[in-house]
């Protein structure tokens, strides 16, 4: 039989839609087709936040260009695990770019993709944001976006750090 909602999907999700129409008593399809709105619905949210979140962005603060090569030196030491559409996200490379400095981002969405395992196995779990930090020998994870956002102001804010 023909999928009905085929012209929908890309070639993953036209075989689970079909398996709707060839065995609807299963009630595998409608499930199927569910999580696909809401997965196009979430990313088509988060692509608009992303946006105006890109267009409103905070101003960088500003340091004498020694300062600047510290930050900078600093800030590869540490890389973002993220997904480009989660508010969390958003939120956190908000902060970074206000902070200035130049911060990896390693896009964990990809499932059975290279950042997304190492998260897993080093991390300790998929969620994200969630910051890596190397120190000497020591590689630390740091989850949740206020703290991410806390620890970078205070490595990075000279304003913070003072309070
Ligand atoms: N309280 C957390 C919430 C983070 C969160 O829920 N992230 C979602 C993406 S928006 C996540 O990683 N979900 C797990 C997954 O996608 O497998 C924070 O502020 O960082």
């Amino acid at each position: 039989m023909v999928p009905l909602f085929g012209w929908f999907t890309h070639s993953g999700g036209t075989k689970y839609i079909d398996c709707y129409v060839t065995h609807p008593t299963t009630n595998r399809g409608p499930v199927m087709i569910k999580s696909i709105l809401l997965k196009i619905f979430r990313e088509g949210v988060g692509g608009l936040m992303a946006f105006v979140s890109f267009l409103t962005r905070p101003r960088k603060i500003k340091r004498s260009p020694d300062e600047q090569f510290a930050a900078n030196e600093k800030a590869r030491t540490m890389s973002v695990y993220q997904y480009f559409a989660c508010p969390f996200c958003i939120k956190t490379r908000r902060a970074i770019h206000r902070l200035n400095i130049p911060l990896e981002y390693r896009d964990a969405q990809v499932r059975g993709g290279e950042h997304r395992t190492t998260l897993e196995r080093e991390g300790g779990q998929i969620k994200v944001p969630c910051l890596r930090i190397e120190d000497g020998e020591k590689t630390s994870w740091l989850y949740e976006s206020n703290e991410i956002i806390a620890y970078l102001n205070q490595q990075f804010d000279p304003t913070m750090k003072a309070s």
